[in-house]
Order: structure tokens, then C-alpha cells, then sequence
């Protein structure tokens, strides 16, 4: 809630300075996006790695990695796709990391932020992201419903995070590729992989399954394979250490 009404005043803020019609100038606009969805079902590691400068539930993780080498670390290591955290008040990350990732990289991005506003949809497009998340927490269904296609008009794949059975119902949506799981509890922070095994039952085989926070095993990705999910969502298992491309490297392969 707290960040929901920061993000209010800051996307606010933002319009002001760059309206939409400007965003929809921007080169990247026009950029042929690739189905991070799509490039998930045909591949065996299925990792997206994430960049991750800080969060709330640890505070500082990595603030000395430059963002372009640990992108190009990432796919480098084979991972599936990269996942830019661009919110700079909870998680240290800016739209620039999301540019500097669209120059260095040729793997689908996901534009990893809280998203309130259709603005920041198009934002993501004019920054260069291939997909977005959108949070079933923070949106009503009909907000889910107009967000999902709008993002899909502008050829963003999308990727819906749900942390429990009642987020779902509401997610199920035609405009919707990716269905998240995030084993990490919002309330307490605690990660349990057990939330992505449990839920996994219930989501239709038409949406690609993505398991979220908390994953530092490859065992772990074996079991959660048996579960139908072909999507994992790596950060801090990665970005605590001191060159986080080797040891997506290392964990890959
Ligand atoms: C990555 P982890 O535990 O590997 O660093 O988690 C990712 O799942 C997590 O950063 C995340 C997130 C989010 C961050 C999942 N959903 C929504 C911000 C907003």
C-alpha cells in the first residue's frame, strides 16, 4: 500500500514531465518486441535472471555490479530472459538500466515495476521492454483486464504474478501469457516454494507457468519442472555475489 501510493504520486509526476503522445516518439516504440513466452515453452532452462540492486526485504543486495555487465553476464550464462527491476525508491533500479539492458542484450526484457497506471505501460514499451508484469494484488479485475490488453496492442507480452488461489480467478484473462507465482509472502517476506507447487494445479495449461523469489537451488527447479512450470524468476541468488553473470553461469549450466 505504501508503495502503491508512492507509485501514484510518482507516475503523476512523470506525465507531467513526458506525456504519452511523446513516449509513443521514442525509437524504441517502435522496436519489434520478442514473446518472452513464447521463447520460454521452447527452452530447457527457462531462466529469467533478474537485476536487482536492493529490496525491502534486504536492503542493500548489490550496488557495485554495473548494470550492463550483469546483463551481459546473464545471457551470456544462457538465461531465457532478463528481468529489470526499474523502481529506484524500493529496489535502486532506473528506466536507464532498462535502455542500457535493450542495447546490450538480444534475450526478451521484462520490465520488472509496479504497475498502477496505463502510462507506465507505454512507458515500457518507449524504454525498450519486451514484456511487463502486472501484480493481481495491486489491480482490480478490471484494471487487470484493460492493462493485460492494452499491453498486448502494443505487442508486450504479459506476465501476471498471483500469491494466492483467490488472486487467480480474476487472472485468467486472454490477454494474459504468463501466469507467476511468487513464493516470496508480500506480508513477511518469507520465501516458500511450497505457494508455486500448490497453486500450480490450478492454473490452465494455456497460460506459461513462471515460479518467482526465492529459488538458489537447481534441484529446485527439477521439482518445480515436474509441476508444469517453464518459467523461473532469479535475482538475489545471483545479484549477491560479486560477479552475478558467473554465477548465473554457473548455476545454468
Ligand atoms: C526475484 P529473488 O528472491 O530471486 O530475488 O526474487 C523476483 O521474483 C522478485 O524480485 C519479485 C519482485 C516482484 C520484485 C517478484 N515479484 C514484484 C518486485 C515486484
Amino acid at each position: 500500500d505504501k508503495i502503491i501510493a508512492y507509485k501514484l504520486k510518482e507516475v503523476a509526476a512523470k506525465k507531467d514531465a513526458i506525456p504519452t503522445r511523446l513516449l509513443e516518439r521514442f525509437p524504441l516504440f517502435k522496436k519489434e518486441t520478442k514473446s518472452l513466452a513464447e521463447i520460454l515453452q521452447s527452452s530447457t532452462t527457462g531462466v529469467i535472471a533478474e537485476h536487482k540492486r536492493r529490496s525491502p526485504s534486504k536492503s542493500v543486495i548489490n550496488d557495485r555490479v554495473l548494470s550492463h555487465e550483469v546483463v551481459t553476464g546473464y545471457e551470456e550464462a544462457g538465461a531465457t530472459g532478463i528481468s529489470i527491476l526499474t523502481d529506484a525508491n524500493f529496489f535502486g533500479g532506473s528506466l536507464e538500466d532498462l535502455l542500457v539492458t535493450e542495447k546490450h542484450t538480444s534475450i526478451p526484457i521484462l520490465r520488472k515495476e509496479f504497475i498502477i497506471d496505463p502510462y507506465q505501460i507505454y512507458e515500457s514499451k518507449a524504454y525498450g521492454a519486451d514484456a511487463i508484469l502486472l501484480i493481481a494484488a495491486c489491480l482490480s479485475s478490471e484494471e487487470l483486464k484493460q492493462y493485460s490488453h492494452l499491453a498486448k496492442s502494443l505487442n508486450l507480452d504479459v506476465l501476471l504474478e498471483i500469491h494466492k488461489l483467490e488472486e487467480l480467478e480474476k487472472s485468467l484473462l486472454p490477454n494474459v501469457d504468463m501466469i507467476g507465482v511468487n513464493n516470496r509472502n508480500l506480508k513477511d517476506f518469507k520465501v516458500n516454494i511450497d505457494t508455486s507447487k500448490k497453486l500450480s494445479e490450478h492454473i490452465p495449461d494455456d497460460f506459461v507457468k513462471v515460479s518467482e523469489s526465492g529459488i538458489s537451488e537447481i534441484k529446485t527447479i527439477s521439482d518445480l519442472k515436474t509441476y508444469g512450470f517453464q518459467g523461473f524468476l532469479i535475482g538475489e541468488n545471483f545479484m549477491k555475489t560479486e560477479n552475478p553473470g558467473e554465477s548465473a553461469k554457473l548455476f545454468i549450466s
